[in-house]
Formats: C-alpha cells, sequence, structure tokens
C-alpha cells in the first residue's frame, strides 16, 4: 500500500518510523512518505493560513499550496503505481465522519491512501471540492473531541489500517477475535490475564486454569457482554438479535436488556 501524508509538521509523523509499522516500511509492504506542506509555498514567509472569510476565531488554511501539494502527490503515485492510479484522499478533521473499525478494513483494500492534516480552523472547503473532482474525498474524526490538527488521526489511522494488511501483524489470529472485529460481533474483548495465577493477593479466574477450552470460551463471551453493556450501550443495542444463544441472552437479561424487534432494548 502506497501513503502520502501532507502537513506542516512532518516530524510530528516520525512514530510511524517505529514498531510494526516501521517494519512494514522497510520491507516494502508500507511505502509511506511525509511531505511538509511549506515546500509548496511560493513567498518569503512560506505562509500557509490567512484569515477565515465572513469573520471569527483562527485561520484558514489557504488554497494555492493545498492544490499544488496534492498535484504533486498524485503525480509522483501515478508514476509508480501506474497512470489509472487515484489516491483515496482522507481528510482528519472533528467534523469528519466517525472513523471506525469498519472504515479501516475497506482502506485496507486500497491500494493508496493520501491525507491532507489540516491545523488552525481547517482548510479552505474549496480544495476538498476540487480534489473530489479527481478522486474519492472523506473527511475523518476520531471522536466527538478537538485536536489542534490531524497528524494524530493519522498516526491512528495509520496504524489501525496498516495492521490489517497481510504481513504486517506476526501472527493473524491476534485479529480475529479483538474487539470491534467482525468475530466478536460488535463486542468489547474480555479481559486477559497471564502468569503469575496469583498475584499480590488477586487470584486469575480460575476457569482459565483449567485447560477447557469451551468453558473458558464461554466465560470470555459472557466478560464481552457484561463488559460492553457497562461501557458501550450504544454497542449492545446494535447487536442482530439473531446472533445471540440462549447462555447470552440469559446474561444479558440479568443486565436489564431485553430483546424487542430483533434488536437489544434496555429495560426501565
Ligand atoms: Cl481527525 N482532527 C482534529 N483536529 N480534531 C479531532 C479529530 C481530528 N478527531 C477528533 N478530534
Amino acid at each position: 500500500m502506497r501513503v502520502d501524508v501532507v502537513t506542516i509538521f512532518p516530524e510530528y509523523l516520525a512514530p510511524l518510523e517505529l514498531s510494526l509499522i516501521g517494519r512494514a516500511r522497510s520491507t516494502g509492504l508500507l511505502d509511506l512518505t511525509v511531505h511538509d506542506l511549506r515546500s509548496w509555498t511560493t513567498d518569503r514567509h512560506r505562509t500557509v493560513d490567512d484569515a477565515p472569510l465572513g469573520g471569527g476565531a483562527g485561520m484558514v488554511m489557504r488554497p494555492e499550496p493545498w492544490a499544488a501539494a496534492l498535484d504533486d502527490v498524485r503525480t509522483a503515485g501515478r508514476a509508480s503505481l501506474g497512470d489509472g492510479a487515484v489516491p483515496h484522499l482522507l481528510v482528519p478533521s472533528p467534523a469528519g465522519a466517525p472513523f471506525t473499525q469498519a472504515m479501516a478494513h475497506e482502506l485496507a483494500e486500497q491500494p493508496w491512501l493520501a491525507f491532507a492534516c489540516g491545523r488552525y480552523e481547517g482548510i479552505d472547503e474549496r480544495v476538498l471540492e476540487a480534489a473530489a473532482e479527481q478522486g474519492p474525498v472523506t473527511p475523518v474524526s476520531l471522536g466527538d473531541y478537538v485536536l489542534n490538527g490531524g497528524e494524530v488521526a493519522v498516526l491512528a489511522v495509520v496504524e489501525a489500517v496498516a495492521r490489517l494488511l497481510p504481513g504486517v501483524v506476526g501472527n493473524p489470529h491476534s485479529l480475529v477475535e479483538e474487539s470491534h472485529a467482525p468475530a466478536t460481533g460488535g463486542l468489547l474483548e474480555a479481559p486477559v490475564y497471564t502468569r503469575p495465577a496469583a498475584w499480590e493477593g488477586r487470584e486469575a479466574p480460575e476457569v482459565l486454569l483449567s485447560g477447557h477450552h469451551a468453558r473458558v470460551a464461554a466465560w470470555r463471551r459472557e466478560q464481552s457482554l457484561r463488559r460492553t453493556a457497562a461501557r458501550r450501550p450504544d454497542l449492545l443495542a446494535a447487536v442482530d438479535a439473531a446472533s445471540l444463544s440462549k447462555a447470552d441472552r440469559a446474561v444479558l437479561d440479568e443486565l436489564g436488556w431485553s430483546v424487542d424487534g430483533g434488536r437489544l432494548r434496555q429495560r426501565g
């Protein structure tokens, strides 16, 4: 997969040289280039921003350097991926659609992603309009809170996507049962333990030492349901009730959840 990141803080992306993502880059699974937006400025002060039209607080990123940067990124990518190649442009923004594991799986199928990191109040909207005539553009948000710019979101999205590429994570089985994976049915993962079985007076759950695989699986399923009910009732409300066993329904009933029209609903 090819990835291009355009930012005014290239050093912010240095962590992408570490760990599994860094190794994926050095083994050629991930061809990632970070570009400094200021290379596409033409004035002596390398200006990238200006006051918002219509007034208001903060600054807005000017369209000219962005348009030139995205043009050059597209040209360079085509030289390496072929003339018909088009990047999927992701624009981190608190006003974007929430980034999800489902989106990570879709993006992991793409040959080429590009990220436009805004700072200040964001990028002039016409840059995104013009880019949308060249290929797909998706504004993405990490969640309902405000960061100073898109760089942290790029770190998160690149890591979430790249670890799904074949060969990036050593043991592909570890991708199967994690929280939000299709195999967990949209539930959170159960708590995990390792040795020692007794630590500072705290015992690990006895069932995990039993060697009884079916009992371990049933315990983990119950813990997933309890944890999801406590922490993410929104995820539980989205579960297809047809995927629930009798044992699942008994646990959920105890927690105050009933099946209603094929979905779960909290009583009271
Ligand atoms: Cl992607 N960008 C910014 N600036 N703030 C955010 C965000 C992104 N996601 C949540 N807050």
